[in-house]
């Protein structure tokens, strides 16, 4: 299936080096006008994407195995998105939700509501990004129960404002010198098969241990957990823990939040990846993937919670505009329509079967993991868990002067991870896998 936009042919092809000449002209621009804390992975500028590929103004069409971190799962400029936001664009842009309210909103709810985990009565609030979805359910988790305390994972990441650095695990680069941080977080180690060889029971037991010890059961409003984690290097967590450490909370009376800002919206084989372990959720934070490249978040989740917050409690002025609701419905009728989740399940067998016979080929490659489209492999000194930063760094560099936009992540910055649009072809799949393994032996 290739869905991308009509005019982007489905094709790698490289006219000039990586980056090109007039990429390097609006860089030397950029570095004159654009904050120099705001870094790029690439520095070729985008000239036009759809499909599995990304045209730069040079001209250069790269695969595009990054969907902008994990946000066009439907393609960039999905036919159902580009219908139904210039049909908004044009009736109006914004009037706020607060103001005066508009259908698009009540129907991304009903479509939220629908699609998340259990069948249980559900409401919503929209939001602009992924960190504000996360700082909202912590809002609506803190005020009924009149608990305080956060309880986030080693790995976890959940954003870039003042609550959700505090909430995320890594230091460098999202909150050196960023300090002081919000309060009442506090952090318990996650279940990391391939370092710390437990079962999820285990992991489970050591976590809730940590929370019962150093911060009280009744002290805890929320635990707040990535089911597959993203920025932390794509870790699974062994089966088994997160229903454990969802089912503690349930019997201590604390809200389980899972964020799946990354890993919902069909991106792992299932609407959510909570229902691969049959977790049912408090809430859900949803994002990234939901609208089609326009900013939109949701806080999703049992109607009682959700309503927790006083009238008028939550809010903000764009949260939930129109045009972006607009793109969330076609970017949920294209994976209906095209069952993405199936997709992404067939795309996930075959980064799985190729990403194996990698392994095999090079012991760099420690594991591969992930679920669905969202697969990474991590590196290590060969027969060691010692992480191989330098050469995941260069694979990648291999990678985009091949015309291949990858990604890393990982607490250590040794993981490579894909997160291919849902609407790429196997063919362009299989040809950036190639790629991918001509970087290995390129850098051998
Ligand atoms: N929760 C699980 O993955 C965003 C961050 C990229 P925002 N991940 C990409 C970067 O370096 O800033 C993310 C996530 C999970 C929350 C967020 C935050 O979402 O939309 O970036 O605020």
């Amino acid at each position: 299936m290739e869905t991308g936009g009509p005019t982007v042919e489905q094709a790698r092809r490289l006219v000039t080096e990586i980056p090109g000449p007039r990429s390097r002209a609006l860089h030397e621009r950029r570095l004159a006008a654009v904050a120099s804390g705001v870094g790029s992975v690439l520095p070729v500028y985008v000239a036009a994407a759809g499909g599995g590929v990304v045209v730069d103004v040079d001209g250069n069409s790269l695969i595009d195995l990054a969907s902008g971190i994990a946000v066009t799962t439907v393609g960039n400029s999905a036919p159902a998105v580009v219908a139904r936001v210039q049909e908004q664009v044009a009736a109006f842009t914004h009037t706020c939700f607060m103001v005066a309210p508009y259908e698009g909103y009540v129907e991304v709810c009903e479509a939220l509501a629908e699609l998340t985990p259990g069948d249980h009565h559900k409401k919503a609030a929209l939001f602009n990004s992924g960190a504000e979805a996360v700082e909202n359910a912590v809002k609506i988790a803190r005020v009924a129960p009149g608990r305080d305390a956060v309880v986030v994972f080693d790995h976890g990441y959940h954003g870039r404002t003042n609550l959700t650095m505090a909430m995320t695990a890594k230091n460098m680069p999202y909150k050196q010198g960023f300090g002081p941080f919000a309060g009442e977080v506090y952090r318990a180690p996650m279940s990391y098969p391939l370092r710390d060889g437990l079962t999820g029971a285990e992991a489970a037991a050591r976590a809730i241990d940590v929370i019962d010890k150093q911060v009280g059961a009744s002290n805890v409003a929320c635990v707040v957990v990535e089911p597959v984690l993203g920025e932390g290097g794509f870790i699974v967590p062994a089966p088994g823990f997160l229903p454990a450490v969802a089912d503690w909370c349930r019997e201590r009376g604390i809200l389980y939040v899972a964020d799946e800002i990354q890993s919902g919206m069909c991106r792992t084989g299932a609407w959510f990846a909570s229902e691969h372990e049959g977790v049912v959720p408090d809430l859900v934070t949803v994002a990234k993937g939901v609208a089609g490249g326009l900013p939109l978040a949701a806080v999703v989740g049992r109607a009682e919670v959700v309503d927790a917050p006083h009238a008028g409690g939550l809010g903000g002025t764009y949260g939930g505009n129109p045009v972006a609701c607009a793109a969330a419905l076609g970017a949920i009728e294209e994976m209906r329509e095209h069952d993405l989740v199936a997709r992404a399940t067939a795309i996930g067998e075959r980064l799985t079967a190729r990403l194996t016979a990698l392994a095999a080929e090079h012991p760099v490659v420690t594991e591969v993991r992930g679920r669905g489209a969202m697969q990474a492999i991590e590196l290590c000194v060969p027969g060691t868990t010692e992480p191989d930063a330098a050469r995941t760094a260069a694979v990648s560099a291999w990678c985009h002067a091949q015309g291949v936009l990858t990604l890393t992540c990982g607490t250590w910055g040794n993981v490579v991870r894909f997160l291919p649009p849902l609407a790429i072809g196997d063919d362009l799949l299989d040809e950036a896998l190639d790629v991918v393994a001509e970087a290995f032996a390129a850098t051998a």
